[in-house]
């Protein structure tokens, strides 16, 4: 049966931004589970009311309905373990935690001033007002101070993903020769900043960017037919 998504998308409905959503739309082709993506607004929350909370991803998977990313990501190695594993053994799960957790402490609190105003300008009109109004509040200054981005910024962007270089400097991917649930965590930033910024926030043929690549010509090149920039 095919898996229903409710996944982010800006003002046009092939521009998916989601960093969550990006998880699990790779962690669904790794399993190779068919899913029907639905373009999802930040303010279409009477649309996924049925899920109890207000945010995306949102899975529908026969009677089941899931939401959160990681709890999706484990929902589906659970429910499907004939499917190819997202991780591979219960030790990666468990040390795929921590790079949830990373990604979302370390890695996007650094990338979302850079590339926030940039979202402001590629969502969908009907969400804009909301948009402003919680993220201004969450951030504490009008989004127009987050227009000019300083070089410094970017630098430190690449500075704070040293880990990730340095592996990727040893080895393809996070996982080793082949990509797994690893690489889809974060992976997904990266996609998000692709699909709503024109900045460049890499070097080319630098370690990271040539695992990039290799994660957008993943799963028949998904993520990079999705609308962003190259
Ligand atoms: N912990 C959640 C976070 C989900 C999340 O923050 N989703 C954002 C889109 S990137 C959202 O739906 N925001 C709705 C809003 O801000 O109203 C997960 O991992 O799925």
């Amino acid at each position: 049966m095919t898996i229903k998504m409710y996944d982010l998308v800006g003002a046009e409905n092939n521009r998916a931004f989601s960093p969550f959503c990006w998880r699990v739309r790779m962690a669904l082709a790794h399993k190779q589970l068919e899913v029907e993506t639905i373009p999802w607004h930040f303010t279409e929350k009477e649309a996924i009311a049925f899920s109890g909370q207000e945010k995306v991803p949102v899975i529908v998977d026969g009677n089941q309905v899931v939401s959160d990313s990681w709890q999706i990501i484990n929902y589906l190695e659970k429910t499907y373990p004939n499917q190819p594993s997202l991780f591979g053994c219960s030790q990666a799960q468990a040390q795929a935690l921590f790079i949830k957790y990373w990604d979302e402490t370390v890695l996007l609190p650094v990338l979302l001033p850079i590339i926030i105003f940039d979202v402001f300008e590629h969502i969908h009109p009907q969400d804009k007002t909301y948009f402003r109004e919680t993220r201004e509040k969450l951030l504490g200054k009008p989004l127009e101070e987050f227009k000019d981005v300083k070089d410094s910024q970017i630098q430190n962007f690449q500075t704070i993903i040293t880990p990730l270089r340095e592996t990727l400097n040893q080895q393809p991917f996070l996982a080793g020769e082949k990509p797994n649930c690893a690489d889809y965590l974060l992976f997904a930033s990266f996609q998000f900043a692709r699909s709503i910024s024109p900045k460049k926030l890499l070097e080319m043929n630098e370690p990271v960017y040539i695992w990039w690549e290799k994660m957008l010509d993943l799963f028949d090149g998904m993520a990079r037919k999705s609308i962003g920039y190259d």
